[in-house]
């Protein structure tokens, strides 16, 4: 069994401890925008350690969309490489843990229709995109 490596940034690990260990009776949001989060665990594409996640909740009916947004920094986050390398996840909504799959969403007109979902959800995505020249890579998680 992998060991579970936090977050390198103190905040974000602080999140995933309190959302966990409440079990999504505390850390639910994102600091003081109120706006839903949900945790990601992966897998370290180098490590192969866990790793957990939390991004916006944007859901598409059962499936949720994780933005590779890192606050429209030039590059993007490295759990985009986990994703790609080991498509299969878990994810936290609140108090319910779901094993899904990741995909990239490459198809133009898909991103576009879940792009709008996501900036619907968490208007920053949009300020995110325009301040960087890589696109934001967009992913769908399905159940498994
Ligand atoms: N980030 C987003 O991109 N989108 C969001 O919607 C979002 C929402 C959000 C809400 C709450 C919150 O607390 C954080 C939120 N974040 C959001 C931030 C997000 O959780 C990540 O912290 C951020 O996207 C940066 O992701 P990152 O994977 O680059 O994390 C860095 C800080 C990190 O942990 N780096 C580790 C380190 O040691 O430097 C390595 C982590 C890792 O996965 N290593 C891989 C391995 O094999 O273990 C190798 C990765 C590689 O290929 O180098």
């Amino acid at each position: 069994m992998s060991e579970y490596i936090p977050s390198t940034s103190g905040w974000v690990a602080d999140q995933v401890e309190l959302y966990e260990r409440t079990n999504g009776a505390e850390g639910v949001t994102l600091r003081e925008t109120g706006l839903p989060c949900i945790i990601v665990t992966n897998t370290g594409n180098k490590t192969g350690a866990i790793r957990k996640t939390p991004l916006m909740r944007v859901a598409d009916g059962g499936n949720y969309v994780l933005v590779a947004s890192r606050g429209g920094a030039p590059t993007h986050p490295v759990w985009y490489h986990n994703l790609r390398a080991n498509p299969d996840v878990q994810i936290r909504d609140v108090d319910l843990v779901h094993n899904m799959r990741v995909r990239e969403v490459t198809d133009s007109t898909e991103r576009s229709r879940l792009w709008e979902i996501a900036v619907e959800a968490f208007p920053p995505y949009s300020d995110y995109q325009a301040k960087t020249n890589r696109t934001i890579p967009v992913f769908i998680a399905e159940p498994v």
